[in-house]
Parts: structure tokens; C-alpha cells; sequence
């Protein structure tokens, strides 16, 4: 007898990838089958998507590696020496040390680690009870100002005044482009819904420019490749907007519809010039004399506004933006940005032609420019758009964070992980510069126990050394996962949550515009529980047991009540049961283009303009970008003789982060071994050969591979892949030699400024969204690494 396929809707394991797909995972005899693209009701909004990852992901359940039972340490910390425990006995023990630091050093001594990104999905109910269970327990967040991925946030922050503003777009308005410059991105490799709108867009006849360090997948797919040098984007940037600006090719009409361009500034203080009802100025040049602005609502009626000149208003001397921005840009030349960035002045300009000259044309960044400037970098991409007037068109844009939706969902997630709202929050933040060196001095309060509630800290944060140190000094670590993972091997104990597979959520954060319901496809494996079950036991045994005592989908209840227009105009309303039915739900959308919502043109600035000039950054310097070299990268300027490599661990499109990373097919296909890359040219200088073992090394640590040689890196530069896990490699591991993010050493005065600003702005309380970290203050330094090799004769690292 034919048996029956039952099927469900699952938030993809591989969700940290930013494409955040649905998949229908296909079940038969209790088994799961086969995932498939979703189908939603809604096909215009449900672009619906799966890759080799999604489909690959419903082996995951029943890896041999996955996590059954809930295990506590008996060795030595890190020795992998496990006892197989229930969950009550962990539950009591756990509490039962919970409780005893609390008494001893107050509750501020148990710390959460909840970073978000990976967990499918990340608006789920285990990341929202974590911050709801920090936040009641008055626990510490150190992830506070940490940097990962922030420099759009920067960059939104000074030109739009709000840091997410512009974040997401659906990648179908690059089908409406003739020309996409993809910037310091990998795409086809890291984000595929993306990469399948840019082969739509080159089917419509879009040219594709990459401008990137490696020749990866996306290079591959484009017409023209521009390797940089890492971390000189910035440099190429202004020199182009210094092109476009001395060869007067700049759109004064939308300049002065949509940004600051005119605006008076006065030359003494860098500050805008303002009347005392806050109106701004621009000078008339036909009437010679200074016109008002309103705040917020100002529009430029005016024939001849002033791009240039020295202007006396009531006895102060100003000058519009845009006088000043050409200073600003005059030193950074074509030959100049040649020797720094290593692209030739020729190609710059040709570059630079070919974005002024096209029709629609988008500036597609992402997250790839990893070096201490590139909140700078990403500032100056929004310049490129407003000085050519390539934003807000269908087709033409500037993206720097890249998230792709069809339309923007939200819930009442904050609600559930902030009951009391945000003045009853009892976390204490602590900034990542002091949350290491807290834990090990005590200063000014001991953290004595972490909870690791989503995410793979001991992999992929940084400087894995410090992570060791630092769980070396609690008498608590706890680790929920699904399997023992290079933070859970250092943990005491460690706890199986469910699979997506095994859960219910509701999948709010789908990039589909649809609200999807996430039943469990299996029963759980061996002793896996979901997040409901762990925060209500608890928090009972701890005394807040009042604020858990629900069940998932009293929780997923909660969750819907929310107020956002697109959801509370459906007709029936949403609600839990009409979900159970549908299954998914398309939010109330209008139809028509594409969403990217630059295209109204609608600015929460004080001018309400698009604001290339920031007048507060005057105050650390960088009113204008900025370029300053990266932190720890050589350059032509800034070489490094002791490590003079970059250190470049990108990704790769078969792993997502540590995810995979177990997976037999996916270990097959990358490469079967983790290996270190190098240009031909560097390993000849070297004496290395391809198939050689190496050590690369720098001053925090070192990892052991064999040499592959490799003309997709670029001279200068040493790649591994990120996402093998420690126990890979032969010895060591590139977290080890990466730069600390959000350190003391890394930031900069922009970054402490903008983190002051951001907890003015977004409150003392709870300067998070609820959910995961504060973005402001730290840089991604990733890239922005230096190091050194060693082939090894003996195959034994130093
Ligand atoms: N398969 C897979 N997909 C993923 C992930 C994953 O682990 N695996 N991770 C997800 C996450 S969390 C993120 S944040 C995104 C990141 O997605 P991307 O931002 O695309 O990140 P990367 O692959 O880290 O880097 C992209 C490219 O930046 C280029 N690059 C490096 N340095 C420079 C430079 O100085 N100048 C220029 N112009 N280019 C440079 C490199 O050539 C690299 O290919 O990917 C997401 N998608
Ligand atoms: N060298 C290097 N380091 C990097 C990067 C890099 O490119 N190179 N990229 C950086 C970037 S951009 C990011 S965003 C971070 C990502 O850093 P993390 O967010 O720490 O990365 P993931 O490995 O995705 O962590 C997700 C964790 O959640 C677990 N998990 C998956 N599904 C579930 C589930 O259903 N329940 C529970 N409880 N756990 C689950 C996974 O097993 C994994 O341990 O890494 C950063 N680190
Ligand atoms: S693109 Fe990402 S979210 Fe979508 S199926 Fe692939 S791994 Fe999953
Ligand atoms: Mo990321």
C-alpha cells in the first residue's frame, strides 16, 4: 500500500544566510522525504526560492552528530567527556546554580549570549524567550556594540537618521536595472535569491560590474571584475565621487529635490545654519540673498539655489554642502586612488562613466567590506547615488545591508520579550571592549555564568582564545543547540533543543510577505525539546514561573498581536486558527513594483533630506566620508613586515557559518578537507607548493592546513573558508587570528559617538529591538587582519 506524504512549512535550517526561506518539508511514514520550494498563496509576493542547502537540510534531524539528550561535563572543561543526565536533573542543577550566584553576586552575574542570525527562524520563539528571560532575570548582554554587520547601520544612521531605514529591498527591482554594481558582495554565493534576480536582470539585458577581493562565484557571473585592495573601497568611492563632481556630472535637479546639496553650513562650526523656528537656508544666487528652509518639510522652489561660493548670512560666513563636499573631495585623485587601491585611473573612470551614463543603475553592497572603515565606505556609496541621482527609481538604487523581501513583515515580538516594555527591562548592557576583560577581572561586578541561547560564539566569534579563557573563569555555561558545537565542547552543560523540523514557530521574518505557520514535520529526536518547554521549567524553578507558564502556542498567540497595518487589515483577521488552516497568509500588500522602500523618497532627517553631509560626525571629523586606512590590513601605506598577508576568511556557498559543516555531501563538494588559499605569485616568493602544509599565524593565533594555490586570491592576500569547524583543522582555527570585533582597540571616536547618540536616541533601558544586540559603536573587522606563513616541514605548527 502507497504510503501517505503529509507535508509542512519550515523555517530552512540554513536561515543565517539572510534569504530566510520557507521550505515545504515533505514527510512519509513519521520520515521525513524531501523539502521543495515553498508554495504561497500569494505567487507575486512568494517568490518562492530553495537552494542545494534547503534541500540538503532535511538530512540534518537525523545526523549521527545531532544532539539527542542533555548532557553534563564530568572532565576537565573542553576534554569531551560527557554524562548522559535527564532533563529535570539538568533543569534542577542548573537552577539550583543559578540561584546560588544570583545570592552571592546578584542576578547581573548570569550573562546571555543571544545572537540571533543563525537561529531558524530568528524572530522565533527561542531567541524571544531568551531576551524575555534575560530581561526579567536582569541578566548581562555582552554582545553589546560587538560590530558584526553594522556598517550599514552606521552608514543609514548619519545619512538617513535611522539605522535600519533602508536595509531591505525585493532583489526583483534589480530586473528593472541596466546596470548592477555589486560592491564588495558575494551574492551568488551567500545569498541566492539575490544571485537569481541578478541572473534575471542579466537575462533583461543588465551589464554586471563586481568589485571585489577574490574571484568568487559572483565575479564569475559578472561582465567586468575590479579587484580592490582590501579595505581601499573607501579610497575608490571618493575618487570617484571627486570624478563625478570636478567633471561636473552630477544631477542638480535631484540633488535639490532629495538632499542637502545647497543647504547653507556655517564655515566655523561645520554646523548647518538655522533661524530661531530651526529653518535651515540655501542661498538664491539671482536674488543674492539667503532663502528659508522648514525642517523636515523644506522643498528648494527656487531657480538658481548655490552649489558654490562664500555667503554672509546675518554675519555668518557659510557655504552650501556642496562647495564644501568638492574641498572635501579635491585631494582624493584618480592617480592617488590608483596606488592605493590598485585599480587603474583609466578603469576608475571608465567605472565611474559607465554608472553616470546608465539608464537605471544600482549600487548593490552588502556585508563584505569587513575593515574598520567601512561604515565610511558605505556613507559614500549613498553619495555616489544622490550625486548621479541613482536612488529611489525602479531599477536604481544603493543597497548596503541586503536583506531581500517582498514586503515587510512584523509581530509582537517585543511584547514577548519585554513585558513590562522597555523601562521594565532589567538587562545590563555591557559593551563587547568590556565584557572580556569584566569576566576576568570581576570589575565592576563578576559574571559568573553564560547562557548560550542562540549562535556558535567559540566558532565564530573572533579571537577564539578568549572565549576559553573566559569560560575558564565561570562556574556556569550552558549551551542550547542541536549539536555539540565548538562552543558546546567548552560548556558544562548542554542542552538539545528541537530542530525546525521538530517545532512549532511562526515564521514572521519569511522574506515572502507572508505569515507562515511552522508546524513540526517529526516528533522530536531522542529527548529534544522546544523552547516553551525549557524557559517554563525553568523559570518555575527560579521563581518566575508565572511569566512562562504557557505553551507554544499561547505564545504564537501572543505574537499576533500586533500592530502593523498589513497584518491588521486582513480580512478574516489573523489569527492562530486561521493560520492552522492556511497554513500561510499573505499580509495585506498592495500590488505594483517591487518593494524597496527608498522609493518614497521620504526621509526622517531633521532637513528631510538625504544628508551626505552629517553635520554631528563634524565633531570627530568625518562630517564628509572620510578615508582612513583599514585597522589591520597592509597597504601600500600602512605595510606590515612582521604580517604582511591579509587574512581573508570569507565564505563559501556549501556551508552556512558552522551549519553543514557535518553534512557528508557538503564536506564532499567543499573540498572535502579545509585547506588555506594563496595566489601562485606569493607561494613562488614563498618556496611553497601547491598540497604543501602551512602554518598562517599572527600575534593572537594560528591555524594548520595544507597550501592550496589558487589564482582567485589575489596577491597579498591568504584565504580559508569560514564555517570547518576547530576540531577540522589540524591545529588551531582562523577565529584565532581574527581581530577582535567591538574591542577597545578597534573602535574608533566615530563609533564611540555614534554609540552615545544610539542609546540617547534609542533609550537607556533597551537600546536593543528586544531581540539580540545594540548595533552601535564596535566595527566589523573580519577582513581587517593581518598575518604571516611558515611551511611546515614536519607538519607540526609553532
Ligand atoms: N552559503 C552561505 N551564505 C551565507 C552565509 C554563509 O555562511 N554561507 N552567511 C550569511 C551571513 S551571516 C552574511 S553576513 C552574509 C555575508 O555575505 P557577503 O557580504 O556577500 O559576505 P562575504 O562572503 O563574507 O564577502 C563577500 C565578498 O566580499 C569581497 N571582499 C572582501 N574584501 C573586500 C574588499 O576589501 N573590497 C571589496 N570590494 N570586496 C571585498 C570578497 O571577494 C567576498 O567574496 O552571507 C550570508 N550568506
Ligand atoms: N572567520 C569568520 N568568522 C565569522 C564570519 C566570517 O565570515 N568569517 N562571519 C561572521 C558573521 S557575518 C556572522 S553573522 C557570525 C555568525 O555567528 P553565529 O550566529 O554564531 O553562527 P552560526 O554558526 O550560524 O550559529 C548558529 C548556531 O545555532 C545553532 N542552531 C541551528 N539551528 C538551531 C535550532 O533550531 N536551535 C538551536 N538552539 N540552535 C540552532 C547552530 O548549530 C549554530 O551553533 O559569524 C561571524 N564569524
Ligand atoms: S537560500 Fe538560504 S534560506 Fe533559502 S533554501 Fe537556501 S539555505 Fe535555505
Ligand atoms: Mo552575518
Amino acid at each position: 500500500m502507497a504510503s501517505e506524504e503529509k507535508c509542512v512549512y519550515t523555517a530552512c535550517p540554513g536561515w543565517g544566510d539572510h534569504d530566510y526561506c520557507v521550505i515545504k518539508t515533505i514527510v512519509e511514514d513519521g520520515k521525513i522525504v524531501r523539502a521543495e520550494k515553498a508554495d504561497y498563496p500569494d505567487k507575486y509576493l512568494g517568490d518562492s526560492h530553495i537552494c542545494q542547502k534547503g534541500l540538503e537540510s532535511i538530512k540534518q534531524p537525523y545526523n549521527k552528530e545531532r544532539l539527542l539528550y542533555p548532557l553534563k561535563r564530568k572532565g576537565a572543561r573542553g576534554a569531551g567527556d560527557w554524562e548522559r543526565i535527564s532533563w529535570d536533573q539538568a533543569l534542577d542543577e542548573i537552577a539550583e546554580k543559578m540561584l546560588e550566584i544570583r545570592d552571592n553576586y546578584g542576578p547581573e552575574s548570569v550573562s546571555f549570549w543571544n545572537f540571533i542570525a543563525g537561529y531558524p527562524p530568528m524572530t522565533g520563539l527561542g531567541p524571544v524567550l531568551a531576551s524575555r528571560f534575560a530581561g526579567l532575570w536582569g541578566a548581562t548582554d555582552g554582545v553589546q556594540s560587538y560590530g558584526l554587520d553594522n556598517g550599514p547601520q552606521y552608514a543609514m544612521q548619519y545619512v538617513f537618521n535611522h539605522q535600519m531605514g533602508f536595509m531591505s529591498f525585493d532583489p526583483r527591482c534589480l530586473t528593472h536595472s541596466d546596470l548592477i554594481i555589486v560592491w564588495g558582495a558575494n551574492p551568488v554565493e551567500n545569498q541566492q535569491r539575490i544571485a537569481r534576480n541578478l541572473i534575471r536582470a542579466k537575462e533583461n539585458g543588465a551589464r554586471i560590474i563586481d568589485i571585489g577581493l577574490v574571484f568568487d562565484g559572483t565575479a564569475g557571473l559578472s561582465d567586468w571584475f575590479i579587484p580592490a585592495k582590501p579595505g581601499t573601497d573607501l579610497y575608490l568611492a571618493l575618487a570617484m565621487a571627486n570624478y563625478i563632481v570636478t567633471n561636473k556630472r552630477y544631477n542638480i535637479p535631484f540633488m535639490n529635490k532629495h538632499t542637502i546639496a545647497p543647504y547653507l553650513v556655517d564655515v566655523a562650526t561645520g554646523q548647518y545654519i538655522r533661524d530661531e523656528n530651526e529653518n535651515y537656508f540655501i542661498w538664491d544666487e539671482t536674488a543674492g540673498k539667503p532663502v528659508a528652509l522648514e525642517p523636515k518639510t523644506g522643498q528648494v522652489t527656487i531657480d538658481t539655489p548655490a552649489y558654490f561660493g562664500t555667503y554672509d548670512v546675518s554675519g555668518t560666513q557659510c557655504k552650501p554642502a556642496f562647495e564644501l563636499l568638492t574641498e572635501h573631495l579635491a585631494s582624493y585623485t584618480l592617480e592617488e586612488a590608483e596606488r592605493i587601491t590598485g585599480v587603474s585611473a583609466q578603469d576608475i573612470i571608465k567605472l565611474t562613466e559607465e554608472y553616470i551614463t546608465a539608464d537605471k543603475a544600482f549600487l548593490l553592497g552588502a556585508l563584505g567590506l569587513r575593515y574598520q572603515n567601512q561604515g565610511e565606505t558605505y556613507r559614500a556609496f549613498y553619495l555616489l547615488g544622490c550625486l548621479v541621482g541613482k536612488l529611489g527609481d525602479l531599477g536604481s538604487g544603493v543597497m548596503s545591508g541586503l536583506l531581500s523581501t517582498s514586503a515587510p513583515i512584523m509581530f509582537n515580538n517585543y511584547g514577548i520579550a519585554r513585558p513590562n516594555g522597555p523601562k521594565g527591562n532589567k538587562i545590563k548592557f555591557v559593551r563587547q571592549k568590556d565584557f572580556f576583560p569584566q569576566i576576568l577581572s570581576g570589575d565592576p561586578y563578576p559574571i559568573k555564568a553564560m547562557f548560550v541561547t542562540s549562535g556558535n560564539p567559540a566558532h565564530n566569534c573572533p579571537n577564539r582564545g578568549r572565549w576559553i579563557e573566559a569560560f575558564e573563569a565561570m562556574d556556569l555555561v550552558v549551551d542550547i543547540d542541536i549539536w555539540m558545537t565548538d562552543t558546546g565542547e567548552l560548556a558544562d552543560y548542554v542542552l538539545p533543543d528541537c530542530m525546525p523540523f521538530e517545532r512549532k514557530d511562526i515564521i514572521d521574518m519569511a522574506a515572502y510577505g507572508h505569515v507562515v505557520l511552522q508546524e513540526p514535520a517529526i516528533e522530536p529526536m531522542g529527548e529534544a525539546k522546544d523552547p516553551s518547554y525549557f524557559y517554563r521549567e525553568l523559570s518555575k524553578r527560579v521563581g518566575l514561573g508565572e511569566y512562562f507558564d504557557k505553551t507554544a502556542d499561547d505564545w504564537l498567540e501572543e505574537k499576533l498581536k500586533v500592530d502593523y497595518p498589513p497584518i491588521t487589515s486582513l480580512d478574516p483577521p489573523l489569527t492562530l486558527d486561521r493560520l492552522k488552516k492556511e497554513k500561510m497568509v499573505p499580509i495585506a500588500w498592495p500590488k505594483g513594483d517591487p518593494f524597496d522602500g527608498m522609493r518614497a523618497m521620504e526621509f526622517v532627517t531633521e532637513t528631510g533630506k538625504i544628508e551626505f553631509y552629517a553635520e554631528r560626525l563634524v565633531e570627530v571629523e568625518q562630517g564628509f566620508p572620510t578615508y582612513f586606512p583599514p585597522l589591520e590590513s597592509p597597504t601600500v601605506d600602512t605595510p606590515n613586515e612582521k604580517y604582511p598577508y591579509q587574512f581573508f576568511s570569507g565564505r563559501q556557498r556549501f556551508f552556512m557559518q558552522s551549519m553543514f559543516t557535518n553534512d557528508p555531501l557538503m564536506i564532499e563538494l567543499s573540498g572535502k578537507e579545509p585547506s588555506a588559499r594563496i595566489n601562485p605569485i606569493d607561494a613562488a616568493r614563498e618556496g611553497i607548493d601547491d598540497g604543501d602544509k602551512v602554518e598562517v599565524y599572527n600575534q593572537r593565533g594560528h591555524v594548520v592546513s595544507t597550501m592550496r594555490l589558487d589564482e582567485a586570491i589575489p596577491p597579498g592576500t591568504i584565504q580559508v573558508w569560514f564555517g570547518w569547524r576547530q576540531k577540522q583543522f589540524e591545529e588551531g582555527t582562523y577565529a584565532e587570528l581574527l581581530v577582535p570585533l567591538g574591542d577597545e582597540s578597534t573602535t574608533t571616536p566615530a563609533g564611540e559617538y555614534w554609540y552615545d547618540e544610539a542609546k540617547k536616541v534609542y533609550g537607556e533601558e533597551d537600546h536593543t529591538n528586544g531581540l539580540g544586540t545594540g548595533y552601535a559603536g564596535g566595527w566589523d573587522t573580519i577582513w581587517d587582519c593581518a598575518c604571516a606563513l611558515r611551511k611546515l616541514e614536519d607538519g607540526k605548527g609553532a
